[in-house]
């Protein structure tokens, strides 16, 4: 393929240098691997390691050049690989106990043991997404067992954006957290887009093949064929997308069941498989040559991630029969694929109630063994469009805490219009709440160390560690500045909140001294006073209700 970088008219510019109060540092693994971390400097003469995905544009030392792309991490691992059966996808390789570079990376990111990665990805329940084609990218894993992962969506339409716009996006997404992201293009210049984003990417780069397929149609649904098809997957799996949606499971039988539903089929790739079944009332050549097409993702190491075309898009629609019944041809795919040693996730809604979700991640893990589950939200209710982060986020948190491995971020731009930079950091940021959120639920060995980082730092008055350890240490100095900018209020014992009369956390502070300049832990202190009480009240007739008097 002719690398697009080389076209003089596009002039992308992204955001470089650390994250206020932090720094790039890499942890030393075997066999020369750096694992990135963002180090964040407290004032306190600590620092604290946190996960970093944003890759080479984080740190000063590194020399960025959009036009010559990211170097090539991964180059000298993927050349020095013997396939295994004629299989190179990291499942082969777990499955015939051979531990890859990126399970080593893998390890060393997560906190955890090479064999427990090694292990998951041999039985599919965790994968990684990797092309050979993508050596720019930085090893990550997604897994039940892991650190809960987010995705954020980018890509024109054809009424908005540009190459720069998205590549811009791209960088963003990743420098707030984004694990993944995903290049949604439907509009102009697909192909370019997508070269410019993947060459650029540090984070695995997924994609949904069908949008560019019918794009070479013209837009026609029941002008597609197996042949054009195949042909967009094979174009972007040598471009080096990590993973792909197929709506492999949108079978010609399944589309009257949604014909009574509230919002129909909500999904952009299951409305067009559905369109070409019933135009050419015929099975789905997604399903009927879905062979074929392991044996082109198994070449490159690109990993499925079968799509939910008939995904409840309502309230109204959650765990329907066109869902449910998708699901288990999902799993039926799952099935064929891992046979042929080809990594599979499966995507999941959408929109769903808190108390169904539990039973659609039930149902996924039951019926596609466990393969894992990645959720687009899922929207905990349908009425509040501009705020479809945090109703989303809701049903993610949830969803997260029950197993599933990646959150696909909504932005408050949902059914509204394509997100802007703006919009891309909001949705990130409040994904990275509901993943994490879920880690702590999940009790997660390593996931609570932060928040007690930040609640210390928040109690001892460090402001701008509790700055720096947050999410997005900018808003929560910028909305701290709003009414107390001044420096001293930098290490100042309270805030504009309560003022200083009023403040709990420094009262308390208070009544440790005190118990302190009296010789007492201030437990005892407590005791002291409870005993106090306690022999009141039994010297008073030990009555809960006192007479008035
Ligand atoms: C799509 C999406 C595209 N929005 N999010 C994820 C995680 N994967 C795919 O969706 P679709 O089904 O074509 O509307």
């Amino acid at each position: 393929a002719v690398s697009s970088l080389h076209d003089r008219s596009v002039r992308p510019t992204v955001t470089t240098g650390a994250i206020q109060g932090s720094h790039k540092a890499y942890l030393d693994g075997p066999d020369g691997i750096r694992v990135p971390v963002r180090r964040v400097e407290l004032t306190n003469g600590e620092h604290f390691d946190v996960y970093d995905t944003s890759g080479p544009y984080t740190d000063p030392s590194a020399h960025i050049d959009v036009r010559a792309g990211l170097p090539a991490l991964r180059a000298p691992w993927i050349a020095a690989r013997e396939p295994i059966d004629g299989a190179v996808t990291q499942v082969a390789y777990a499955k015939a106990g051979i531990v890859t570079p990126e399970m080593r990376f893998i390890a060393i990111r997560e906190g955890v043991d090479v064999e427990l990665v090694r292990h998951e990805v041999a039985i599919g329940r965790a994968v990684i997404p990797a092309n050979r084609k993508h050596p720019e990218s930085e090893p990550m894993i997604i897994g039940k067992k892991f650190l809960v992962k987010i995705n954020a969506n980018i890509g024109n339409s054809a009424v908005t954006s540009s190459i720069e716009e998205e590549v811009d996006k791209m960088v963003w997404a990743t420098r707030w957290g984004a694990d993944n992201v995903m290049d949604l293009s439907t509009g102009k210049d697909i192909h370019e887009t997508r070269e410019w984003i993947i060459r650029n990417s540090p984070v695995p780069v997924g994609t949904v093949p069908i949008y560019q397929a019918l794009e070479k149609v013209n837009g026609d649904p029941a002008e597609l064929s197996w042949e054009i098809y195949r042909d967009t997957v094979i174009e972007q799996c040598e471009q080096g997308v990590d993973y792909m949606t197929v709506h492999a499971g949108v079978l010609l039988r399944y589309v009257p069941l949604t014909a009574k539903r509230v919002t129909g089929i909500v999904s952009r790739g299951g409305s067009i498989m559905a369109a070409w079944c019933l135009a050419h009332h015929r099975e789905s050549f997604l399903y009927t040559h879905f062979h074929e097409l392991c044996d082109i993702l198994r070449t490159y190491d690109v990993t499925f991630s079968l799509g939910d075309g008939l995904r409840p898009g309502s309230i109204a629609d959650a765990n329907d029969d066109a869902q449910l019944s998708e699901l288990r041809t999902l799993g039926e795919l799952t099935e064929i694929a891992r046979a042929r040693d080809v990594q599979v996730m499966i995507e999941g809604p959408g929109h769903i109630p808190m108390h169904k979700i539990a039973e659609n991640v039930r149902l996924e893990e039951e019926w596609c063994g466990e393969a894992p589950f990645y959720t687009l939200g899922p929207l905990a209710t349908d009425i509040a469009p501009g705020y479809d982060h945090i109703t989303s986020a809701i049903g993610a948190a949830t969803i997260a805490k029950h197993g599933t491995a990646m959150l696909c971020y909504v932005t408050p731009k949902e059914h509204l219009g394509l997100p802007n930079r703006d919009d891309v950091k909001t949705g990130v940021i409040t994904y990275k709440i509901a993943a994490h959120a879920a880690d702590l639920a999940k009790e997660h060995p390593r996931a609570q160390a932060r928040d007690d980082a930040l609640s210390q730092a928040r109690f001892e008055f460090r402001w701008a560690d509790q700055f720096r350890l947050s999410l997005d240490p900018d808003t929560a100095q910028s909305f701290h500045d709003e009414t107390l900018p001044a420096e001293p209020a930098k290490t100042a014992h309270f805030c504009s909140m309560c003022g200083p009369k009023f403040c709990s956390m420094r009262i308390t502070q208070d009544v440790r001294d005190y118990a302190e300049a009296h010789g007492l832990t201030s437990v005892e202190a407590i005791e002291a006073g409870m005993d106090e009480k306690a022999r009141e009240f039994t010297d008073e007739g030990g009555r809960v209700y006192l007479p008035v008097v």
